[in-house]
């Protein structure tokens, strides 16, 4: 933190305005860090009203500028103009609908994008991620890039995870607001792999979540309410989910034979009477053909006496 104040402050201290902190390690007066929040939707409001109650000198910046009120009257900053807000902050944090729109914004403003930390937690690809870290640099200015791994209340709270990767000496410097937001975790220089292990949480939750919502329309079908079969699912799910363990072990092992218990040849079987259901119940079976024809796949590799883990190698 203190190679990070040192550093802005010395560089902006003539230029800009002049709120002081003091830094304990030296005593001397420095200006604390100018943050400004990019982006003001769900997500951005709820990050923004947390480092406010923290006591962040927050700028904050929206296209649609009404979506500011809020901030301003708890006490943000809100300037006229985005030009304004790049040049008078020092951290840049960026919560947007996607990377199209950061680019959008960013783009024409290279000019104002020196000497700052870009810390950018809209959801993207790996791919994505890397490719903003390197313009970033190129503008000497240092990138983290971050998944969420929470709603817009959970922000603040201790379920709240949010990953990062990129600059570790900027993740170090930053952690001290970053961890306001929920558990702060570092997971490497390579600035792709917090949207790496972001996109892989998010598809084991659209798995559970899509299979929720085909059971819910089959149930429908008997009038039976999706909060009455609530507590059947949920003890399910509990029950399953340390059959991971042997899953993850086979993969990493790629010896899918091994612990089996419930073979492949007998799942694909059984597999087919959930789609029949689906069928026979006028559901449209789409959220489950994709698994079917894996089975299939596997089937035809010959891995009958294999887990369902084997799949993996039709993917
Ligand atoms: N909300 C959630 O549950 C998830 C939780 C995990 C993380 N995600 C990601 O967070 C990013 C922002 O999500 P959000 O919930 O804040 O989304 P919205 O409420 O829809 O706000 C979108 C903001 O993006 C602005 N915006 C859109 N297009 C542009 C553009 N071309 N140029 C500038 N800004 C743009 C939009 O501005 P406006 O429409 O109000 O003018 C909002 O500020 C997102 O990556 C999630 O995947 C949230």
């Amino acid at each position: 933190m203190y190679s990070l104040l040192n550093r802005f402050s010395l560089i902006d201290a003539a230029t800009k305005s002049t709120e002081l902190a003091i830094n304990l390690n030296t005593s001397k007066p420095m200006r604390q860090q100018r943050i400004a929040v990019l982006g003001l939707g769900a997500m951005g409001t709820a990050l923004a009203l947390t480092l406010l109650k923290t006591g962040e000198q927050l700028m904050v910046w929206n296209r649609t500028a009404a979506k500011a009120d809020e901030l301003r009257n708890a006490g943000a900053t809100a300037l006229p103009s985005l030009a304004e807000t790049l040049d008078a902050a020092d951290v840049v944090l960026l919560c947007l609908v996607n990377n199209e729109a950061v680019h959008s914004i960013l783009k024409p403003h290279r000019a104002l994008l020196q000497h700052k930390m870009v810390i950018n937690l809209t959801n993207g690809t790996p791919g994505q991620a890397r490719q903003l870290a390197g313009w970033v640099q190129q503008q000497n200015s240092q990138y983290l890039d971050g998944g969420i791994m929470a709603i817009p209340p959970m922000i603040g709270t201790e379920h709240a995870f949010v990953l990062y990767s990129g600059d570790e000496a900027a993740f170090k410097a930053s952690e001290p607001f970053l961890m306001h937001f929920g558990k702060a975790r570092f997971m490497g220089a390579d600035a792709g792999n917090a949207a790496l292990y972001d996109i892989s949480l998010l598809s084991t939750m659209y798995g559970m979540m899509g299979g929720f919502i085909h059971a819910a329309a089959l149930l429908r079908r008997s009038a039976i309410q999706a909060t009455a079969f609530l507590p059947l699912a949920k003890a399910w799910i509990a029950a399953m989910t340390p059959s991971l363990d042997l899953l993850a072990t086979q993969i990493d092992s790629a010896d899918y034979q091994s612990g089996v218990t419930s073979n492949l040849a007998m799942q694909a079987a059984g597999y087919e009477n959930l789609v029949a259901t689906a069928r026979e119940l006028n559901i449209d079976p789409i959220l489950l053909l994709p698994m079917e024809r894996l089975l299939q796949k596997s089937l035809e590799k010959g891995y009958h006496a294999a887990d369902l883990s084997a799949v993996i190698e039709s993917l």
